[in-house]
């Protein structure tokens, strides 16, 4: 027994030297005859938590589950890929100390999106924006919490809303016509000198310029005033630009009150109204009529950022280069006749509308964030992105 219990105890003792032994060369040199430090056995956390609220709503939790992250560590270059368990939980371990940069993914299945908007819509992604580098220390910060936003898709400056037709029980009544747009990016956006065309449809001439390789076509061209940085627009908010900035619902009480707006079209040719308390937008080119005008039942809008002088003089009209455009909306009576666009499908797939003359509908673009950002559509096809309000809502959602 003695014996036996003197191997024993002898194997056990080679062991654990045998053991300490590789421990110590596992932990303090590679191959390479690097060094590695101890930490290396430390269980990291990344724990991503929901801004939007999408997993909330369809898990009852603010953690982000099956999300893929992505580290690159600083020192070495290094990266890693894991994935959030049901908790919101991806854990790493054999990686240093070091300072990381993380890019942190969620899809959004077209199902879910269907449950928490109403709108089966592709493309949207939850990514942690607002925290790319983190450090991660074996000692002080084995866990760290990332905050997940959606992702603006398209555009940073959307055309949220247009309002064409004109309102009900008042006749031929049409100047409470205005355009929406809104900020859905996560830093201020200046609208100074932003252009802002109506391109209005040409195919009862037999013209269509749909198919122009590289230019939108217009004859009625104004920008926003400003210089530089006089006119911010905050992340989530709108701006109204007002054909005419009143209280429309004294000539029309089913109208709308414009009174507010944050721009008013004024023609200073024509006799036309200027509210003094709202600034104008500037024409720069606009031949015919006695006021910004845009079609009732169809027509497109187009916002451009560039310089006036960048303009292409073409006949009676302006080109304006499809690479200069943030966002352009076409709608029209009945979005099915996709043969009668007149924006080219780069900038708009399909249209919007199906709204008739003076029935007071706008068609505003359909809300998929519920958290704390306000997020609107922009697939670029208007058919899908956009709703028929049954009444405006001038400056708001
Ligand atoms: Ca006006
Ligand atoms: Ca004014
Ligand atoms: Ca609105």
């Amino acid at each position: 027994m003695r014996r036996e219990n003197l191997i024993k105890h002898s194997v056990f003792i080679s062991l654990l030297v045998l053991s300490i032994v590789s421990l110590k060369c596992d932990n303090f040199l590679n191959v390479d005859n690097k060094p590695f430090v101890t930490e290396r056995n430390v269980v990291f956390k990344i724990i991503l938590t929901d801004n939007s609220n999408f997993m909330q709503t369809l898990y009852g939790t603010d953690r982000v589950k099956n999300a893929s992250v992505k580290l690159k560590s600083n020192m070495l270059g290094w990266e890693y890929s894991v994935t959030t368990d049901s908790n919101g939980v991806a854990e790493i371990s054999g990686i240093l100390s070091d300072s990381y940069f993380i890019s942190a993914e969620r899809k959004m299945q077209p199902e879910e999106m269907k449950i928490i908007s109403g709108v089966e819509a592709a493309s949207v992604r939850l990514v942690n924006s607002k925290k790319r580098i983190v450090e991660l220390s074996a000692g002080k910060n084995p866990a760290v919490e990332i905050p997940m936003d959606v992702e603006s898709s398209g555009s940073s400056l959307v055309i949220s809303e247009i309002y064409a037709c004109g309102p009900t029980g008042a006749g031929l009544y049409y100047h409470d016509k205005y355009v929406e747009v809104f900020n859905q990016s996560d830093s201020v956006i200046y609208l100074d000198s932003l252009m802002v065309a109506v391109v209005f449809s040409s195919s009862y001439l037999g013209l269509n310029y749909r198919d122009d390789p590289a230019y939108v076509h217009s004859k009625s061209i104004w920008i926003f005033p400003g210089s530089g940085k006089e006119y911010p627009l905050m992340p989530g908010e709108f701006a109204l630009c007002a054909e005419d900035a009143i209280d429309h619902r004294m000539n029309a009480p089913n109208s709308v009150d414009l009174s507010k707006a944050n721009f008013e079209f004024y023609k200073d040719d024509a006799p036309d109204v200027d509210n003094p308390a709202v600034p104008n937008m500037i024409k720069i080119y606009q031949d015919a009529g006695n006021d910004w005008l845009i079609g009732g039942e169809r027509g497109a809008i187009v916002i451009a950022r560039l310089n006036v002088k960048e303009l292409i003089p073409y006949g009676d009209e302006f080109l304006i280069p499809y690479t200069s455009i943030l966002d352009g909306v076409e709608y029209m009576s009945d979005p099915t006749k996709i043969a009668d666009k007149i924006l080219n499908e780069s900038i708009d797939a399909s249209a919007a509308g199906g709204i008739q003359f003076y029935t007071g509908k706008s068609m505003e673009r359909i809300m998929i964030g519920t958290g704390e950002k306000i997020l609107l559509k922009d697939d670029n096809n208007s058919t899908v992105d956009f709703k028929r309000n049954e009444h405006p809502t001038p400056g708001y959602y």
